[in-house]
């Protein structure tokens, strides 16, 4: 319909993201801002802490003060970083399965033992050949999803210990929801969320004539031995029952214990809706894949209520704290143990995404046993969150604490109290007091701008984005490029102004103003030629794009990722 020809595009920002690429969880992944992340907090900053890039880094452990264990997805290693620095040899290189959401995907790192034993624990989905990647490319079914136990010695991981092997193999030949993260809990034993793994549907799935469970769809709890935990019986007394913390889990990319409850919370994600953050007391059965979300909204539209699902010994449902309807991909989970960056956010939990690169903080209600809204800390319309349920992304606003980092994959609290944040894009950020950011760079720790240190890829992009910034704020100045704002989900009040009429030759602009990422896609979401004309591919909150129209006509474009947004362009 329309020829490429019409339109010169000269603003692409992310030319590195592809909305074909469906691993970790088919989920939108959120680039790295161009122009770095950033916090609302005025008095703190966010820095870059590694100076050299990982490959898809899953989740991170610190040794100590500014010694870092990183976990790459894809590749398998484990990659040492000390005072910023990417070691280059790892520390460990295991064989990984790492189709979708499969790989190395978890590490904890135990307190030293008396003897001065330093444990470390490693999740990844085992390849079934000893080469990475052989699922993907010679369709070899993985070993297992496993959970080792590893001793750290003279910089190197040995003596591996298996106390978990779980099946990988899912019914739908897909990659997905394995789950992966790992902590030790208060009890010091060691704590593995894992999810049904492509679909499995046993009683554990709350399927009541489905198979008996079989490990996949909860928190597992086991000894640093890798033995049962004694004590009071939760789910049953056999295996894989006594495994079992929590189950009817669909999947997770976060947990953490509440540092002053010993509370543990979970982030789960929905399919299509119903992200979630829940209290993970012992026994909790979160609904899968019955109930997703709160219960009476019956979002799988399947009628189930909490009655209809399977129970075992004290298993009992609870809703989730808070839910998303749209999801946005909720990942990494964790408790800020520390008052360094102001005595407001002790405690709080910080909650990130991969749909849009956002840092939320949530706050605990006084019994911390409830996520509390009404604390007047939070900003905005917080009435609407009275019902539990982010019913539209503009909900977000209140728990918005920083933005740009890319898809977020973990979340941890270093030695020195400060918050880490890991991006799949391959950096580590951490957020400190803007007065301390100085004195941190004399420690040692990089904290140039990303524009010094940036890799490759990021120094492209940002020269892209500067470039494209000047050009949009002359053409803005000549009175040449039509601003426009990307809202959010209000259909054909998604774009304003809508529709944009312009002449021939001139340039739109558009802001994305909200919360969550959205493109500027040529079409109707059910056209078959839809983005043959344009596509921005995703615009991250605060970016912008734009584009000139040669040619009179009108152009009828939508969201992508939320095809019930749409707009109009006119050309005269
Ligand atoms: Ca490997
Ligand atoms: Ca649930
Ligand atoms: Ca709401």
């Amino acid at each position: 319909m329309f020829g490429l020809s019409l339109f010169c595009i000269f603003l692409i920002l992310y030319s590195n993201y592809s909305i074909v690429n469906l691993s970790y969880g088919a989920y939108i992944k959120a680039p790295l801002s161009p122009t770095g992340p950033t916090v609302k907090d005025e008095n703190l900053v966010v820095e870059k802490v590694t100076n050299g890039l990982l490959d898809f880094p899953t989740s991170l452990a610190f040794l100590g003060p500014n010694d870092i264990l990183i976990t790459e997805k894809n590749t398998g290693k484990v990659m040492r970083v000390i005072d910023g620095q990417v070691q280059e040899e790892p520390v460990l290189d295991v064989a990984v399965a790492n189709s979708i959401e499969r790989g190395l995907l978890g590490i904890a790192v135990a307190k030293q033992q008396p003897d001065g034993t330093r444990y470390v624990f490693l999740s990844y989905t085992e390849s079934g050949n000893n080469e990475d990647g052989s699922d993907v490319e010679d369709n070899v079914d993985p070993e297992g999803n496993r959970l080792y136990r590893y001793e750290f010695v003279d910089g190197q991981l040995i003596n591996p210990v298996l106390l978990l092997d779980l099946t990988a193999t899912p019914p739908n030949d897909r990659g997905e929801h394995n789950g992966g993260k790992i902590r030790i809990g208060p009890d010091n034993n060691v704590y593995f969320i894992v999810g049904e793994v492509g679909r499995h549907t046993t009683q554990a799935q709350n399927i009541e004539d489905g198979p008996e469970p079989n490990g996949l769809g909860g928190v597992l709890r086991v000894t640093q031995n890798g033995q049962i935990v004694q004590g009071d019986v939760i789910f049953g007394d056999e295996s894989p029952l006594n495994l079992y913390y929590a189950m009817g889990i669909r999947n997770s990319f976060g947990m953490d214990f509440d540092p002053v409850t010993g509370n543990l919370w979970d982030t789960e994600n929905g399919p299509a809706m119903g992200d979630e953050i829940n209290l993970v007391y012992p026994g909790f059965n979160s609904g899968w894949m019955l109930i997703q979300g709160l219960s009476k909204n019956d979002l799988l539209n399947d009628g189930a209520t909490p009655e209809d699902l399977v129970y075992f010994g004290k298993g009992s449902y609870s809703e989730p704290k808070i839910s998303w309807l749209t999801p946005i991909g909720i990942t990494a989970l964790k408790f800020l143990n520390s008052d360094k960056l102001g005595e407001q956010y002790q405690n709080d939990m910080f909650v990130g995404d991969i749909n849009n690169g956002l840092l939320y903080r949530f706050i605990l209600n006084e019994a911390r046993d409830d996520l509390s809204f009404d604390n007047g800390e939070l900003e905005g319309n917080i009435t609407l969150l009275e019902d539990r349920e982010v019913n539209d992304p503009k909900e977000n606003q209140p728990f918005v604490f920083g933005q740009g980092f890319g898809g977020i994959t973990d979340i941890e609290v270093g030695p020195d109290g400060y918050l880490y944040v890991l991006s799949y894009t391959g950096s580590l950020f951490r957020i400190l007091p803007s007065s301390f950011s100085s004195l941190a760079s004399s420690s040692g720790v990089i904290s140039d701008t990303l524009a010094t240190t940036a890799g490759e890829e990021e120094q492209q992009n940002m020269q892209q984005s500067s470039e494209s910034d000047n050009d949009q704020v002359s053409r803005g100045n000549s009175g040449n490029s039509i601003p426009a704002v990307i809202l959010g989900l209000y259909e054909d009040r998604s774009y304003s102004p809508n529709p944009i009429t312009i002449e021939r030759g001139q340039t739109i602009t558009w802001y994305n103003g909200d919360t969550i990422s959205h493109t500027v896609t040529s079409g109707q979401g059910d056209d078959e030629d839809a983005g043959q004309g344009f596509d921005s591919e995703a615009i991250i909150p605060n970016q912008y794009y734009s584009i000139t129209f040669e040619d009179s006509g009108e152009y009828p474009y939508y969201c992508f990722y939320h095809p019930s947004m749409i707009g109009e362009v006119i050309v005269e």
